[in-house]
C-alpha cells in the first residue's frame, strides 16, 4: 500500500511540473490525455487495483480518486491561465501605438509654371480685364485669316504649325480665342486668354514644341497706344516691383499696326546689365500692338468707332526668370527633383 501512495505522490510531482511547463494550450492537451486520458497513467493505476490484496483496495481507490481530482484541478487552473495568456498576447499583437508619429503623405503641389500663370493673371483681373478660354484645337480661319495674315506667311506653313487636315490644326498662339469672343460680343472688350499653344520647334533650351502664352485683349472707343503702355508698365510692377520698367521697341505682327516688342527691366541686374540679359539691361518678354483695323473689321466692329489694342507674353519666360530656371525642358520634365524644389 505504502508503495502505491508514493507512487501517487511522484506521479502527483511529475504531472504537477509538466503541467507548469506546458506553454501552451495544445501542449497542456497533449499532457490532459497523458495523465487523465482514456488510455492515460491514472487509468492504468486504476486497472492495476485488482491486483492489491483485497484489504489494500479501498485505499488505493482513494488515494487514486484525490490524485484524479487534484490533476484536475491542476489542469483546469493551467488552462485558464493560458487561456488568459493568449486572449492578452492576441490584445498586445492587435493593439496600436497611438504615440507613434503618423506616416506622412507624399504631398503634390502647384506647378511652377502655372503658380506663375495664375500670378499673371491675378495681376490683370485687378485691372478689369475677365479669363476667357477656348479650343487649342483650331480652324484656319481664326488661326491666321482671321489675325490677317497675308496668304503666304511662313507661321502658316506646315513647317511651323501641326496640321491635323488641311483645315484643323493645333493653334500656335491663343489670339484665336480673342477673335472668337470677339465674334460672340460687341465692345468694350476686356480679356486675358492664357493657355496652351503648340509650334513645330526644335526642342533646345528656349524653345519648346508645347508652351503657354497669355495675351489680353482691350478694345473700346478712343483706345490708343498710350493705354497699351500704362496698362504693361503697371503689370511689369506688380509682377517685379518699382523699378521695373517697360521699354517698346518697332516691331511687326500681321494683326496689330503699329507693333511693338516688349522688354521689361532686368529682374536679376536691376537694367544694369548681367550675363541673362545680355548685358543690356533688357528683357525681350513678348509683343504687342494697336489691333489692325483689319481684325476688328473681320469681325464685324466699326473700325471709324472702336480701336483697340492687344499683347502676348510668354509663361515659360516669366517662370524662369522668376525662378532662374536655364533650360524649359525642365518645366515639361516632370522630374521630381525638379518640381520638389518648389
Ligand atoms: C508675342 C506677340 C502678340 C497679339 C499677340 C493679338 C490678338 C488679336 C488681335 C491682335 Cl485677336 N493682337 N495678339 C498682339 C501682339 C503681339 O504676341 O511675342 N507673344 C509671345
Amino acid at each position: 500500500m505504502m508503495d502505491l501512495q508514493e507512487m501517487v505522490d511522484e506521479l502527483q510531482r511529475e504531472a504537477q511540473a509538466a503541467v507548469l511547463a506546458a506553454k501552451d494550450l495544445d501542449a497542456l492537451q497533449q499532457l490532459r490525455i497523458k495523465y487523465l486520458g482514456r488510455s492515460g497513467v491514472i487509468r492504468e493505476q486504476y486497472k492495476q487495483i485488482g491486483q492489491l490484496p483485497e484489504e489494500d483496495r479501498p485505499l488505493a481507490g482513494q488515494a487514486l480518486n484525490k490524485a484524479t481530482k487534484m490533476l484536475e484541478k491542476l489542469f483546469d487552473g493551467r488552462t485558464e491561465a493560458l487561456t488568459r495568456q493568449a486572449e492578452q498576447d492576441k490584445l498586445a499583437a492587435d493593439s496600436v501605438d497611438v504615440t507613434l508619429p503618423g506616416r506622412v503623405p507624399a504631398g503634390g503641389r502647384q506647378h511652377p509654371l502655372l503658380a506663375t500663370m495664375d500670378e499673371m493673371i491675378e495681376i490683370f483681373l485687378g485691372l478689369g480685364f475677365v479669363v476667357a478660354e477656348g479650343p487649342e484645337i483650331e480652324d484656319y480661319y481664326h488661326s491666321f485669316e482671321a489675325l490677317n495674315y497675308p496668304e503666304f506667311h511662313p507661321a502658316m506653313a506646315e513647317q511651323d504649325t501641326f496640321y491635323i487636315t488641311d483645315d484643323i490644326l493645333l493653334r500656335s498662339q491663343t489670339s484665336t480665342v480673342q477673335i472668337r469672343a470677339m465674334e460672340q460680343q460687341e465692345p468694350p472688350v476686356r480679356i486675358i486668354v492664357p493657355g496652351r499653344c503648340y509650334r513645330r520647334d526644335t526642342v533646345d533650351a528656349t524653345h519648346c514644341h508645347t508652351f503657354y502664352q497669355l495675351e489680353g485683349l482691350l478694345v473700346d472707343e478712343g483706345v490708343t497706344f498710350a493705354d497699351l503702355k500704362g496698362t504693361l508698365e503697371i503689370f511689369a510692377q506688380q509682377v517685379y516691383g518699382d523699378r521695373c520698367h517697360v521699354r517698346f521697341r518697332p516691331d511687326f505682327f500681321p494683326f496689330t499696326e503699329p507693333s511693338a516688342e516688349l522688354a521689361l527691366t532686368c529682374t536679376l541686374c536691376d537694367g544694369k546689365g548681367c550675363r541673362v540679359c545680355s548685358n543690356t539691361g533688357w528683357l525681350e518678354v513678348g509683343g504687342c500692338g494697336q489691333v489692325d483695323p483689319n481684325v476688328l473689321a473681320g469681325v464685324g466692329y466699326d473700325t471709324e468707332r472702336y480701336t483697340g489694342y492687344a499683347f502676348g507674353v510668354g509663361i515659360e519666360r516669366f517662370a524662369m526668370l522668376r525662378h532662374g530656371i536655364d533650360d524649359i525642358r525642365l518645366l515639361y520634365s516632370g522630374d521630381m527633383r525638379f518640381l520638389a524644389q518648389f
